[in-house]
């Protein structure tokens, strides 16, 4: 454990040194991932605020939630980006000129959506500071939210599928580029706004910004209805979908609404990833197009490891393949297997260590490897007392790669110090 030292634990300097980065980045309503590179608020990035500021200001994290779910599109679609009509439009791209979409709220928003983290974190804001009302006023939001993905997005054998890597979270995550090689980069119209920010080895490519630009025009040109040439399974997104759905059992109960259908969901969902997207020890995305499995060595093959109803023995073998695979005894969980193709430790989804999958393993692993999850939440620590609360970190060195002052790291720490 740290040493104490006169002014505090090296805990309470973490604990302050978060509630600084998230109380510098709120906007009154939302909070934005970080100042320069991210100024709006993005989807699972406020899930992951809430779970945190609900540790110390809990109103603020009914807010960010309000805030998202008041651009509900008619559909339920909860959109990745709500953009703030005070930052300039030419800010971040692709900004609300090119996605040109609005929510009934007449806010201005992109038109994908990104790995439903909501209701989970709706519950975790509600038990750290019970309100009976936030609950009730989100629980229909959040019920309208997997509607729409089951609608939209569900294939005959019961997964869902990303339309663009975006919606994954994991944007140039090595399970995406053998469905992407397929499609044809286009010319951006516009300068990307990210190399401002951060070091271009650090991100995407240009030949990944082409393919993603062209994949969004296609789907926006669609009236966002229909999936242009990607369409993938993905275990973390299909996780988070179940794992929202046990988290509806308990809001639902909650309120006096009948909890048996999203518990019957969320098994049927862990059912349908078991049945098509487990292989030798490990969760892999699948290509619907071709029904082809994407054996990348992505971490978000573990990520199942959350869901409650997990066959016994496929969580102890996920647990064989986070420790044997993946090093995380060590205390970080890197987003790709050591050693896999296309590994690189310091580029964006490819390598680096980035906090949320770090605590949703350490979630999953806290009653089944009670040693592993212990290394997680040190391994955690260790990054931001090391590096400050960067966006990624090198898996190895625990350096600081991508912006500071990265909001959803800042945010779960907290949540790993409660
Ligand atoms: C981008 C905001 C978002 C995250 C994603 C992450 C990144 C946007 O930033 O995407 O411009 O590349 O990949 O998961 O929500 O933090």
């Amino acid at each position: 454990a740290p040493a104490a030292g006169p002014a505090g634990t090296a805990a309470d300097g973490i604990r302050r040194a978060a509630v600084r980065v998230l109380a510098a980045g709120w906007h009154g309503a939302h909070t934005v991932p970080s100042r320069g590179l991210y100024p709006h608020q993005w989807s699972w990035d406020s899930a992951f605020i809430a779970i945190g500021n609900a540790r110390w200001a809990p109103r603020r994290a009914r807010l960010e939630l309000a805030t998202l779910f008041g651009a509900q599109w008619a559909d339920g679609r909860v959109p990745h980006i709500v953009f703030d009509p005070a930052v300039p439009a030419d800010a971040y791209f692709p900004g609300p000129d090119f996605w040109a979409a609005r929510a009934p709220s007449g806010a201005a928003t992109s038109g994908i959506v990104q790995p439903p983290v909501h209701a989970l974190a709706a519950r975790l804001v509600h038990a750290a500071d019970p309100c009976p009302a936030f609950l009730r006023r989100i629980y229909p939001r959040l019920v309208a939210q997997q509607e729409f993905l089951r609608a939209a997005r569900r294939t005959p054998d019961g997964l869902l599928v990303i339309v663009h890597p975006w919606e994954s979270g994991m944007d140039n995550s090595p399970a995406w580029d053998g469905p992407l090689a397929a499609v044809a980069a286009e010319p951006l119209g516009a300068a990307r706004r990210d190399l401002a920010h951060v070091a271009a080895g650090e991100r995407p490519t240009d030949r990944d910004y082409g393919r993603y630009i062209a994949l969004a025009r296609a789907y926006r040109d669609t009236g966002y209805r229909r999936a242009g040439a990607f369409a993938v399974a993905d275990p973390l997104f299909n996780a988070l979908y179940a794992a929202a759905e046990s988290a509806l059992a308990e809001i639902a109960a909650e309120c006096g609404h009948d909890p048996g259908p999203h518990r019957r969901e969320a098994a049927r969902a862990t059912a349908a990833m078991v049945g098509h997207l487990y292989q030798d020890g490990l969760f892999h995305a699948r290509d619907a197009r071709t029904g082809r499995p994407l054996h990348s060595g992505s971490a978000a093959g573990l990520i199942p490891l959350i869901l409650p109803g997990l066959p016994p023995e496929i969580a102890a073998e996920l647990t064989r393949a986070a420790l044997d695979r993946f090093g995380v005894a060590g205390g970080t969980l890197p987003s790709l297997a050591p050693g896999s193709p296309g590994f690189d430790r310091a580029r964006y989804w490819r390598g680096p260590s980035w906090i949320n999958l770090s605590w949703l393993l350490w979630r999953g692993l806290r009653h089944r490897a009670p040693e592993a999850a212990d290394a997680l939440a040190g391994g955690m620590l260790a990054a931001v007392a090391r590096s400050g609360m960067r966006e990624y970190f090198d898996p190895v060195t625990l350096a600081g790669h991508g912006c500071h002052d990265f909001a959803w790291t800042a945010a779960l720490v907290l949540d790993v110090l409660a």
